[in-house]
């Protein structure tokens, strides 16, 4: 079993219960037990401007999947509440990412992990620092050292 953490957004049609259904069905998944999820953060769109304020949580699971079978499992939950891919970084109904996947370094075309942006992210950062503020990532940096060089987009605790 692996301990992965998952990023989840929202910010078309109602985000928080976006959120709140993906949690159920991420707690459904096959081989896997959601252990936790942080609170929910409002925060302000990266990417194409005029986008609504995004709703961002990150989750914990414990998995016997391995990466690509998960990563189906979370793009089925995101096809299924509605998940349209068509502008990079453009709004969306639900955005599940695989932040971290045990120790394992993955670069694939369809799975990059660590995530590559997750370090510029502060509403991937904060939400995994409520979860588990001593973590050390499979690059040797501490959430601490990644949390004090990430931009501070606007991010509030909902
Ligand atoms: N996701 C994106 C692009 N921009 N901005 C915020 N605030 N939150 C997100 O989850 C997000 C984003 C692409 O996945
Ligand atoms: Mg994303
Ligand atoms: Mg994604």
């Amino acid at each position: 079993m692996d301990t992965v953490y998952l990023g989840l957004g929202s910010n078309l049609a109602q985000p928080r219960k976006q959120l709140r259904n993906a949690l159920v069905a991420l707690a459904d998944m096959p081989q896997s037990q959601l252990l936790r999820c942080s609170g929910f953060y409002r925060s302000a769109p990266l990417g194409p401007s005029g986008q609504p304020d995004y709703i961002n949580a990150v989750a914990e699971l414990r998995t016997g999947l391995c990466p690509l079978p998960l990563l189906d499992q979370l793009q089925a939950i995101e096809a299924a509440h509605g998940r349209e891919r068509s502008l990079r970084w453009g709004a969306r109904t639900l955005d599940l990412d695989i932040l971290l996947f045990g120790e394992q370094y993955i670069d694939s075309l369809r799975l990059q992990v660590p995530h590559p942006r997750m370090f510029e992210r502060n509403f991937v950062l904060v939400p995994l620092a409520e979860l588990s503020p001593n973590l050390r990532l499979p690059t040797g940096e501490t959430l601490a050292q990644l949390l004090q060089h990430c931009p501070h987009n606007r991010l509030q605790k909902i």
